[in-house]
């Protein structure tokens, strides 16, 4: 029998929210966000989806901030060949395009992959979509690419198709692409100006010819928009990355954001650049700086002024990641566990398991829109960090994160901004003094840390920080607006 989904996206939320040692929520030892954490999103001034259009995203984790929280997406790495150099890649690691440099995936054929694809939408059923990003670009693999997205449209119509590709040869594909039902397309775009192209690009193989300097990194530019354009006429959802070079191609991505937007993207994705020396990269050996997480929000929030939707929940994952974006666990399925297994797919119980979460979904979506309000007058802004293991939950033990969810809050809303890793602090049973101390500097902006639950020795270091603990299990967004509430009134209470 199907094994239950992951528990931890089906528990039912119960009542609950503790301010543990419950300190002066505006202490002055913490550091002050109101009003500069610098989140200019608004979301309110987009235009609003319309049915059609949220349906397409609905259960794909990257393009539906939403989503993420619910479902899973999968990665197969089939596509092993490059036909462009990026500075920031050695050809070693996955393509970085889309993934986190100095990881190496397990190639697969089309078969494997697919006898893989079939295990885990049954042993994961909230796995919604199968991506094709790497290691390599997809599309210089595109036998392989389009026989494995044939193999799992055939034995599992009910999973999205997704991939991820530098542009040069979409143009030749978007009408195989589009036979194939694949919805969703990225592009990674770092420049609309080939002169900017040419301190990324060194060389580029276009129709069996080399290609350098700025007519490599001119070619790449018409490649990609040509496909920007065709991927619109074929009415494909396209995402474009963008990858954040400071120094490079920092101030012109603006430009980028705005050429792509007109040009019909559907979101971006402006992504930090990774560039560690034992990577062994141009960029890492010539000493190229990647933004600080400062610059990086700065920018997406600069670009997303603008009617675009501005993707914050990318976690540059492998060329074979599995799971929900903020877990991995392509461990559980290396090629000598996975090829030992028998496919579990089963139509019926994954539509019961969707069902399911839609429904806590909607239950979920009425609880937000009690706990918004429209403020009459101006509130600070907070900024909190959020355990989580994914459902909209608040659900995860301070000692077994290994990320935080940041949300913005206001007297209006609370609203996602980004995540932050840090290393675990519980290991084997007790907290490391030094890990405890990374933790506390990666949130020290923040007011409070909202967990189920925390020791007394992590929480008492909290505290003489600034930070509250708040110990809860139930929708992200209510305990926020609960603890933003008590803060307000204590703030009042002078
Ligand atoms: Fe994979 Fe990419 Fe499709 Fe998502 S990932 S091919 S769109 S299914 Fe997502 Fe991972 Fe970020 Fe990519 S979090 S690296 S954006
Ligand atoms: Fe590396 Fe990807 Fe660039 Fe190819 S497209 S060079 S695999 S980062």
């Amino acid at each position: 029998m199907t094994p239950p989904p992951d528990s931890a996206l089906l528990d039912t939320p119960v009542k609950d929210l503790t301010i543990t040692k419950s300190t002066d929520p505006a202490n002055p030892k913490a550091k002050k966000s109101g009003g500069n954490c610098g989140c200019s999103t608004n979301e309110s001034a987009k235009p609003a989806l319309d049915q059609k259009m949220m349906d397409r995203i609905s259960k794909h984790p990257c393009y539906s901030e939403e989503a993420h929280h619910h479902y899973a997406r999968m990665h197969v790495a089939v596509a092993p060949a490059c036909n462009i150099q990026c500075n920031y890649c050695n050809r070693k690691y996955d393509c970085a395009n889309e993934s986190r440099p100095g990881v190496v995936s397990e190639l697969l054929t089309p078969e494997e992959a697919a006898h893989k694809v079939l295990v885990i939408a049954g042993k994961i059923p909230q796995m919604t979509v199968l991506g094709i990003a790497g290691p390599g670009d997809p599309l210089a693999n595109p036998d392989k690419t389009f026989r494995t997205f044939e193999l799992i449209a055939d034995k599992a119509p009910d999973i999205k198709l997704c991939l991820s590709t530098n542009g040069l040869m979409l143009p030749n594909h978007v009408d195989r692409i589009k036979a194939l039902n694949v919805d969703h397309v990225t592009i990674t775009i770092n420049m609309v100006d080939p002169e900017i192209g040419t301190k990324i690009y060194p060389w580029v193989r276009y129709n069996r010819k080399r290609y350098t300097g700025l007519e490599a990194a001119r070619i790449l530019h018409e490649r990609q928009m040509e496909g920007l354009q065709a991927l619109k006429e074929a009415d494909i959802l396209c995402k474009v990355n963008s990858v954040m070079i400071p120094g490079i191609n920092d101030e012109h991505l603006a430009e980028v954001d705005q050429v792509i937007r007109q040009n019909g993207a559907f979101l971006h994705n402006i992504m930090p650049l990774i560039s560690a020396p034992e990577h062994g990269t141009h960029f890492g050996l010539t000493g190229q700086r990647g933004p600080t997480s400062k610059e990086l929000k700065a920018l997406q929030d600069k670009c997303a002024d603008s009617n675009m939707k501005m993707m914050r929940h990318c976690r540059q994952c492998r060329a074979d990641a599995v799971g929900l974006l903020g877990e991995d666990r392509s461990q559980e399925f290396t090629k000598d566990k996975f090829m030992e297994m028998e496919p579990e797919y089963n139509a019926t119980v994954r539509q019961v398991v969707h069902s399911t979460i839609e429904q806590r979904r909607i239950e979920q979506q009425a609880i937000k829109a009690q706990v918004k309000k429209a403020p009459a007058v101006e509130t600070p802004k907070i900024l909190l960090a959020v355990a989580t293991k994914g459902g909209g939950l608040v659900n995860q033990h301070f000692g077994h994160a290994k990320e935080f969810t940041i949300y913005e809050v206001d007297g209006s809303e609370a609203r996602f901004v980004t995540h932050r890793k840090i290393d675990q602090y519980c290991q084997g049973g007790y907290g490391e003094e030094a890990t405890l101390e990374g933790v506390i500097k990666t949130i020290a902006d923040c007011k409070a840390v909202l967990v189920s639950k925390i020791g007394d020795c992590p929480q008492k270091e909290l505290e003489m920080a600034g930070i509250q603990s708040v110990e809860a299990y139930d929708v992200i967004e209510k305990v926020a607006r609960e603890y933003y509430d008590q803060y307000l009134q204590t703030l009042q209470g002078g």
